[in-house]
Protein backbone atom coordinates (compact mmCIF):
# COMPACT_ATOMS: atom_id res chain seq x y z
CA UNK A 1 0.00 0.00 0.00
CA UNK A 2 1.11 3.59 -0.75
CA UNK A 3 1.06 5.62 2.65
CA UNK A 4 1.39 9.65 1.85
CA UNK A 5 5.11 10.39 3.14
CA UNK A 6 4.48 12.66 6.31
CA UNK A 7 7.50 14.92 7.82
CA UNK A 8 7.03 16.59 10.83
CA UNK A 9 9.55 19.54 12.19
CA UNK A 10 9.95 19.32 16.15
CA UNK A 11 11.31 22.55 17.06
CA UNK A 12 11.35 21.54 20.44
CA UNK A 13 12.25 24.59 23.33
CA UNK A 14 14.21 26.41 20.60
CA UNK A 15 13.97 30.13 18.89
CA UNK A 16 13.18 33.65 19.18
CA UNK A 17 10.73 35.43 17.17
CA UNK A 18 13.87 36.45 15.05
CA UNK A 19 14.76 32.84 14.55
CA UNK A 20 11.10 31.84 13.88
CA UNK A 21 11.00 34.87 10.76
CA UNK A 22 14.30 32.95 9.65
CA UNK A 23 12.97 29.78 9.61
CA UNK A 24 9.31 31.01 8.08
CA UNK A 25 11.54 32.24 4.97
CA UNK A 26 13.17 29.43 4.08
CA UNK A 27 10.13 26.89 5.01
CA UNK A 28 8.07 29.56 2.73
CA UNK A 29 10.92 29.32 -0.12
CA UNK A 30 11.68 25.25 -0.39
CA UNK A 31 10.59 23.80 -2.92
CA UNK A 32 8.61 20.33 -2.11
CA UNK A 33 7.42 17.74 -4.50
CA UNK A 34 3.68 17.82 -4.65
CA UNK A 35 1.72 18.07 -1.56
CA UNK A 36 -0.45 14.80 -2.81
CA UNK A 37 2.33 12.84 -2.02
CA UNK A 38 3.98 14.45 1.13
CA UNK A 39 2.30 16.13 3.99
CA UNK A 40 4.48 18.59 6.30
CA UNK A 41 4.16 19.83 9.82
CA UNK A 42 5.80 22.10 11.75
CA UNK A 43 5.77 22.18 15.91
CA UNK A 44 7.25 25.37 17.00
CA UNK A 45 6.87 26.15 20.75
CA UNK A 46 3.68 26.58 21.42
CA UNK A 47 4.16 30.54 22.34
CA UNK A 48 4.96 31.05 18.15
CA UNK A 49 2.05 29.14 16.93
CA UNK A 50 -0.35 31.85 16.40
CA UNK A 51 2.77 33.55 13.96
CA UNK A 52 3.62 30.90 12.25
CA UNK A 53 -0.07 30.07 11.62
CA UNK A 54 -0.50 33.85 10.18
CA UNK A 55 3.24 33.36 8.56
CA UNK A 56 3.58 29.55 7.45
CA UNK A 57 2.43 28.95 3.26
CA UNK A 58 -0.69 27.32 3.77
CA UNK A 59 -0.19 23.89 2.06
CA UNK A 60 2.55 23.19 5.57
CA UNK A 61 0.09 22.15 8.85
CA UNK A 62 1.48 22.95 12.59
CA UNK A 63 1.60 20.75 15.57
CA UNK A 64 2.10 21.65 19.17
CA UNK A 65 4.38 19.69 21.26
CA UNK A 66 2.21 18.79 23.70
CA UNK A 67 -1.10 19.19 25.27
CA UNK A 68 -3.25 18.44 28.33
CA UNK A 69 -5.35 15.29 29.11
CA UNK A 70 -8.33 16.28 29.06
CA UNK A 71 -10.62 19.81 28.88
CA UNK A 72 -9.04 22.46 30.10
CA UNK A 73 -9.29 24.04 33.56
CA UNK A 74 -7.45 24.67 36.26
CA UNK A 75 -4.13 22.84 34.91
CA UNK A 76 -2.03 26.08 35.50
CA UNK A 77 1.11 26.01 32.32
CA UNK A 78 -1.01 23.79 30.35
CA UNK A 79 -2.53 23.56 27.18
CA UNK A 80 -6.11 22.05 25.70
CA UNK A 81 -6.55 20.71 22.69
CA UNK A 82 -9.80 22.73 22.49
CA UNK A 83 -7.43 25.72 22.28
CA UNK A 84 -5.39 24.31 19.75
CA UNK A 85 -8.72 23.81 17.48
CA UNK A 86 -9.30 27.01 18.22
CA UNK A 87 -6.02 28.42 16.89
CA UNK A 88 -6.63 26.55 14.16
CA UNK A 89 -3.98 24.19 15.02
CA UNK A 90 -4.71 20.64 13.92
CA UNK A 91 -1.90 18.14 14.90
CA UNK A 92 -0.17 17.40 18.40
CA UNK A 93 3.22 15.58 19.32
CA UNK A 94 2.18 13.54 22.10
CA UNK A 95 4.56 10.96 24.07
CA UNK A 96 8.36 12.89 23.28
CA UNK A 97 10.58 10.83 24.89
CA UNK A 98 11.65 13.69 26.50
CA UNK A 99 8.10 14.58 27.98
CA UNK A 100 8.33 10.83 28.94
CA UNK A 101 11.41 11.19 30.78
CA UNK A 102 11.90 14.53 32.13
CA UNK A 103 8.34 15.19 32.87
CA UNK A 104 7.47 11.97 33.85
CA UNK A 105 5.05 11.12 31.29
CA UNK A 106 3.94 7.13 31.96
CA UNK A 107 2.26 5.36 28.79
CA UNK A 108 -1.50 5.59 30.46
CA UNK A 109 -0.93 9.37 30.44
CA UNK A 110 0.08 9.73 27.15
CA UNK A 111 -2.87 7.45 25.75
CA UNK A 112 -5.17 9.67 28.01
CA UNK A 113 -3.44 12.56 25.86
CA UNK A 114 -3.91 11.09 22.84
CA UNK A 115 -7.52 9.66 23.11
CA UNK A 116 -8.47 13.51 23.77
CA UNK A 117 -6.70 14.82 21.13
CA UNK A 118 -8.62 12.66 19.02
CA UNK A 119 -11.85 13.25 20.82
CA UNK A 120 -11.71 17.22 19.93
CA UNK A 121 -10.72 16.11 15.88
CA UNK A 122 -7.16 16.87 16.59
CA UNK A 123 -4.54 14.53 14.51
CA UNK A 124 -1.56 13.41 16.65
CA UNK A 125 1.81 12.27 16.07
CA UNK A 126 2.22 9.33 19.10
CA UNK A 127 6.06 8.71 19.62
CA UNK A 128 7.58 6.05 20.76
CA UNK A 129 10.69 4.57 21.04
CA UNK A 130 13.62 2.42 23.42
CA UNK A 131 16.77 3.24 25.52
CA UNK A 132 19.52 2.34 24.95
CA UNK A 133 19.79 -0.17 27.87
CA UNK A 134 16.36 -1.48 26.67
CA UNK A 135 17.80 -1.97 22.98
CA UNK A 136 20.77 -3.94 25.03
CA UNK A 137 18.65 -6.09 26.63
CA UNK A 138 16.43 -6.90 23.47
CA UNK A 139 13.79 -5.35 25.12
CA UNK A 140 13.03 -2.92 21.88
CA UNK A 141 9.66 -4.71 20.31
CA UNK A 142 8.43 -5.03 24.17
CA UNK A 143 8.64 -1.49 25.04
CA UNK A 144 7.48 -0.07 21.59
CA UNK A 145 4.61 -2.30 21.37
CA UNK A 146 3.89 -1.90 25.61
CA UNK A 147 3.78 1.98 24.41
CA UNK A 148 1.67 1.88 21.85
CA UNK A 149 -1.08 -0.97 23.84
CA UNK A 150 -1.37 1.60 25.96
CA UNK A 151 -3.06 3.79 23.48
CA UNK A 152 -4.87 0.81 21.71
CA UNK A 153 -6.76 0.09 24.79
CA UNK A 154 -8.27 3.96 24.88
CA UNK A 155 -8.43 4.96 21.38
CA UNK A 156 -11.14 3.05 18.96
CA UNK A 157 -9.61 4.73 15.75
CA UNK A 158 -6.33 5.11 14.28
CA UNK A 159 -7.41 7.50 11.27
CA UNK A 160 -5.85 10.72 12.50
CA UNK A 161 -2.71 8.79 14.76
CA UNK A 162 0.93 8.57 12.89
CA UNK A 163 3.34 7.14 14.60
CA UNK A 164 6.95 8.61 15.30
CA UNK A 165 9.36 5.72 16.16
CA UNK A 166 12.20 7.48 18.16
CA UNK A 167 15.33 5.27 19.77
CA UNK A 168 16.01 7.13 22.86
CA UNK A 169 19.69 6.63 21.86
CA UNK A 170 19.74 8.15 18.49
CA UNK A 171 17.50 11.43 19.64
CA UNK A 172 19.78 14.57 19.24
CA UNK A 173 22.81 12.55 19.54
CA UNK A 174 23.99 12.23 15.77
CA UNK A 175 24.04 8.90 16.32
CA UNK A 176 21.22 8.14 14.26
CA UNK A 177 19.62 4.14 13.14
CA UNK A 178 20.79 2.26 10.01
CA UNK A 179 18.06 2.09 7.96
CA UNK A 180 18.11 -1.56 9.10
CA UNK A 181 17.19 -0.94 12.20
CA UNK A 182 14.24 1.65 11.92
CA UNK A 183 13.42 -0.89 9.09
CA UNK A 184 13.23 -3.45 11.63
CA UNK A 185 11.30 -1.70 14.39
CA UNK A 186 8.96 -0.26 11.65
CA UNK A 187 7.81 -3.67 10.61
CA UNK A 188 7.59 -4.71 13.97
CA UNK A 189 5.17 -2.20 15.40
CA UNK A 190 3.38 -2.97 11.93
CA UNK A 191 3.04 -6.64 13.10
CA UNK A 192 1.79 -5.70 16.53
CA UNK A 193 -0.90 -3.28 14.77
CA UNK A 194 -1.76 -6.34 12.30
CA UNK A 195 -2.10 -8.81 15.48
CA UNK A 196 -3.96 -6.63 17.79
CA UNK A 197 -5.77 -3.96 16.22
CA UNK A 198 -6.35 -4.88 12.00
CA UNK A 199 -4.05 -5.79 8.97
CA UNK A 200 -6.33 -2.94 7.61
CA UNK A 201 -5.12 -0.83 10.31
CA UNK A 202 -1.53 -2.32 9.91
CA UNK A 203 -0.93 -1.32 6.37
CA UNK A 204 -2.56 2.51 6.25
CA UNK A 205 -0.95 3.47 9.72
CA UNK A 206 1.92 6.02 8.88
CA UNK A 207 5.26 5.61 11.18
CA UNK A 208 7.94 8.06 11.06
CA UNK A 209 11.30 7.67 12.13
CA UNK A 210 12.94 10.74 14.41
CA UNK A 211 16.37 10.64 16.05
CA UNK A 212 19.23 12.73 14.61
CA UNK A 213 17.53 12.61 10.78
CA UNK A 214 19.82 14.90 8.86
CA UNK A 215 19.95 15.97 5.13
CA UNK A 216 23.02 13.49 4.81
CA UNK A 217 21.31 10.43 6.36
CA UNK A 218 17.40 10.72 5.21
CA UNK A 219 17.32 8.78 1.91
CA UNK A 220 18.99 5.77 3.09
CA UNK A 221 16.52 5.95 6.12
CA UNK A 222 13.12 6.71 3.79
CA UNK A 223 13.69 4.12 1.40
CA UNK A 224 12.82 1.44 3.81
CA UNK A 225 9.49 0.10 2.59
CA UNK A 226 7.99 0.94 6.27
CA UNK A 227 10.04 4.28 6.57
CA UNK A 228 7.01 6.90 5.67
CA UNK A 229 8.47 9.96 7.00
CA UNK A 230 10.63 11.34 9.48
CA UNK A 231 10.28 13.54 12.85
CA UNK A 232 13.19 15.74 12.95
CA UNK A 233 14.51 17.52 15.41
CA UNK A 234 17.60 19.85 15.59
CA UNK A 235 17.90 19.65 11.61
CA UNK A 236 14.24 21.16 11.05
CA UNK A 237 15.69 24.83 12.81
CA UNK A 238 18.07 25.08 9.50
CA UNK A 239 17.60 25.33 5.84
CA UNK A 240 18.83 21.85 5.17
CA UNK A 241 15.07 20.67 6.60
CA UNK A 242 14.50 21.33 2.59
CA UNK A 243 16.59 18.58 1.78
CA UNK A 244 14.96 15.98 4.09
CA UNK A 245 11.54 16.81 3.05
CA UNK A 246 13.06 15.85 -0.68
CA UNK A 247 14.25 12.85 0.60
CA UNK A 248 12.03 10.62 -1.35
CA UNK A 249 11.99 12.26 -4.90
C1 LIG B 1 13.99 13.29 18.07
C2 LIG B 1 14.10 14.32 17.04
C3 LIG B 1 12.80 15.07 16.86
P1 LIG B 1 16.60 15.18 16.73
O1 LIG B 1 13.55 13.84 19.29
O2 LIG B 1 11.65 14.57 17.46
O3 LIG B 1 15.12 15.22 17.40
O4 LIG B 1 16.37 15.11 15.24
O5 LIG B 1 17.26 16.45 17.15
O6 LIG B 1 17.29 13.95 17.25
Amino acid sequence: MSRKLIVGGNWKCNGTQDDVKRIVEFLNKAEVPCTNHIEVVIAPPAPFLPILRSTLRSDFNLAAQNCWTGKGGAFTGEISAEMLMNLNVPWVILGHSERRTLLGESDEMVAEKVAYALSQGMKVILCCGETLEQREKNETTMVVARQIKAVADKIQSWNNVVIAYEPIWAIGTGKVATPQQAQEVHANIRAWLSQNVGEAVAQAVRIQYGGSVTAANCKEIGSQPDVDGFLVGGASLKPEFADILNARI
